[in-house]
């Protein structure tokens, strides 16, 4: 055991309750930007999930940043799915941090953060990141809810939450996501039929649709004679085992660089007292040590 484990003070715990403080006293958790938003903002945009399960969020980024991050991810985009539900005729991008860092500001948005802090406890969880390409011909995706996976019946709160990002406008025709209003709220047995509602999110480039993971949806089917390009990031609770493993797929010279948000997201942080810790320490004492 390293002998920073025996400096400073040594606590002596009595109540269970104590173990949710953090008990080794290092890289206390950071501040989120998403403190930066206007309350009254964040309010509506919560109101807006909690009734309908999402919200669309306009002209977060430029035109110009479409642009840029167009022209990182084509060059990636090299095959197609493996089944219908990735698509047969969508291109995904994974592991995309190590790939390209283009799409960082859209992982750490503020507006986006802003939601997060308030839905999960700190220190919540960068869960998938991938750039989606939906081509011409595309069908519906399966309705799902993407915290499905973890097996705590609903309903309940959302335990993860996505973004979806258009970098081209996700139009009627062309495979805008299709969501299904209030859904997030159903319980554990009741799936999407034809007579419920199904709103196509359709925005503008540089917009995004930030949904609660309770909630039914899907790519739409694109119709059109152009493809639709999408980055989307989904976020999880700080106990939960993330969806991909970015501790394992992002070089530590990435996470060096990345921002402090993208870094505590991509589990560089501690959820109290030992959830995340290496050899008993902070995990940022890796990106400090070699
Ligand atoms: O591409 C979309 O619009 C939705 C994708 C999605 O929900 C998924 O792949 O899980």
């Amino acid at each position: 055991m390293n002998a920073d484990h025996l400096s400073g003070e040594i606590r002596t715990i009595t109540d269970v309750d104590d173990l949710s403080t953090d008990l080794a006293r290092r890289h206390r958790a950071t501040t989120s930007s998403g403190a930066t938003v206007d309350q009254a903002v964040v309010g509506a945009d919560m109101a807006a999930l909690a009734r309908d399960g999402y919200v669309i969020l306009k002209d977060l980024i430029t035109p110009q940043d479409c642009e840029r991050i167009r022209a990182a991810v084509t060059p990636l985009l090299d095959h197609t799915g493996r089944n219908t539900f990735e698509g047969t005729r969508t291109q995904r991008v994974y592991s995309v941090l190590d790939k390209t860092r283009v799409c960082d500001p859209l992982i750490d948005h503020p507006r986006v953060l802003a939601l997060l802090d308030r839905l999960f406890l700190p220190n919540y969880l960068l869960s998938q990141l991938q750039v989606i390409n939906l081509l011409p011909g595309e069908r519906a995706q399966l309705q799902h809810a993407d915290d499905g996976f973890y097996p705590i019946p609903r309903p309940r709160a959302p335990l993860s939450a996505a973004t979806i990002w258009a970098i081209d406008p996700f139009t009627d025709t062309n495979g805008a996501t299709v969501v299904v209003p209030g859904s997030h709220s159903w319980g554990e047995d009741r799936r999407p039929t034809p007579s419920d509602t199904h709103i196509k999110a359709e925005m503008p480039p540089g917009s995004c649709v930030f949904f609660v993971g309770t909630l039914w949806h899907g790519g739409g089917d694109n119709d059109s004679p152009s493809s639709r390009l999408a980055v989307t990031a989904q976020y999880c609770e700080p106990w939960l085992r993330t969806q991909e493993a970015f501790t394992m797929s992002t070089s530590r010279d990435t996470a060096r660089a990345v921002s402090e948000d993208l870094r505590r997201m991509l589990g560089y942080s501690v959820h109290p007292p030992f959830i995340g810790a290496v050899d008993g320490l902070h995990p940022k004492r890796l990106l400090e040590n070699d």
